[in-house]
């Protein structure tokens, strides 16, 4: 069975574990592909970092700091402390020693010449994550949000990085903008993967700045539209909250109420309309109408890689799917 898995950083990561665990892998016959977001990706002192597609091949390949979600595990800091003697700025953003590694030889073969998705391969050619991870896209796409500078009030457009950990989303946001999105093309195999897959899904991912810029590519929104598979979402929303992090405020930016009926129906029904969804999974005991959408409520927290391959099960499920 071939699916393929819309997703970001840690929600995303976590979630492919349980597609894992739900197929069989390794071992089975069965082939996962992450179209994976880039809008959150970087240039800070000269490296090339790219945080989600991080995030999901240190996930899979055993390499991640559990505890806080992304980087390394067993990371040490002795460069940022360098850095920070010097006043080399951008000090909000963590950069570990290990990881440092990562985004040396990115950014060496970016310069290179290679495309980001054969960066990306040879990367995972150490970490085996066992699905293939494909960036959304290999041209500089960078999500920026439309802020006040709170010391002189002046609106301007800060990179997503600087807006969710340096000012954790506090800021309110007047608008949240994938610069670049318009003019890039999907990564080689992001198309293929969707229309060719025999199950689509949506992990619980952030509906913004995680999917909504993976839709913002020209070419894929389209392509799921167009699937003969079936395309399930997993609502990142539980009870009324992001069950990590700060989706509420990027919802709010966007206009969308922090739901998993509302997230639904921003994705809207791929039957009756413009939307993405055959299927929409929300947490047990959040009810939700999607029109046009097959909604079940099912446990969604997870808390360990079974109760996510459950999830996953779920998912095929309502889909109509057997493994
Ligand atoms: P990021 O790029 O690291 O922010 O990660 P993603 O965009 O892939 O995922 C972030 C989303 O994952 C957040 O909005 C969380 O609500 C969601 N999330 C994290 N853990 C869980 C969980 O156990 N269950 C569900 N349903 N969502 C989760
Ligand atoms: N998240 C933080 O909250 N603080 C950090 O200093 C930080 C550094 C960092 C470095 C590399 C990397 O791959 C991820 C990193 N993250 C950090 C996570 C990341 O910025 C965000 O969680 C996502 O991009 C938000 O979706
Ligand atoms: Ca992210």
């Amino acid at each position: 069975m071939k699916v393929t898995v819309v997703v970001g950083g840690v929600g995303g990561a976590r979630f492919l574990q349980g597609v894992k665990r739900a197929l069989g892998l390794p071992g089975a016959e069965h082939r996962v592909t992450a179209v994976v977001n880039t809008g959150d990706d970087v240039w800070l002192h000269g490296l090339r970092i790219c945080p989600d597609l991080d995030t999901c091949m240190y996930t899979l390949g055993g390499g991640i700091d559990t505890e806080r979600g992304w980087g390394r595990t067993g990371e040490t800091w002795t460069v940022r402390e360098e850095l920070a003697a010097y006043g080399a700025g951008s000090e909000w953003f963590g950069l570990g020693d290990r990881d440092i590694a990562t985004h040396l030889v990115r950014t060496r073969m970016l310069r290179a010449g290679y495309p980001l998705s054969a960066v990306t391969e040879a990367l995972c050619a150490r970490w085996q994550p066992g699905v293939d991870l494909l960036p959304m896209s290999d041209d500089r796409v960078e999500t920026h949000v439309v802020v006040d500078d709170p010391d002189t009030g002046q609106r301007q457009a800060i990179h997503f990085q600087e807006w969710w950990i340096r000012h954790q989303a506090a800021l309110p946001a007047h608008s949240i903008v994938p610069v670049g999105a318009e003019e890039s093309t999907p990564a080689p195999g992001v198309l293929d993967a969707v229309a060719d897959a025999d199950i689509v899904l949506l992990a619980p991912s952030n509906p913004v700045v995680s999917v909504g810029t993976v839709l913002a590519v020209p070419g894929i929104r389209t392509a799921l539209a167009k699937t003969a598979a079936p395309v399930v979402g997993i609502s990142p929303i539980v009870a009324d909250r992001p069950v990590r992090g700060m989706a509420d405020a990027c919802l709010t930016a966007i206009g969308v109420a922090t739901t998993a009926e509302a997230v639904g129906r921003h994705y809207g029904s791929r039957r009756d309309g413009e939307g993405l969804l055959d299927g929409w999974l929300v947490h047990t005991g959040d009810g939700a109408e999607v029109p046009g959408v097959e909604v079940r409520a099912v446990p969604l927290l997870m808390s360990d890689v079974d109760a996510t391959a459950e999830m996953v099960r779920a998912a095929f499920s309502v889909a109509g799917v057997s493994v």
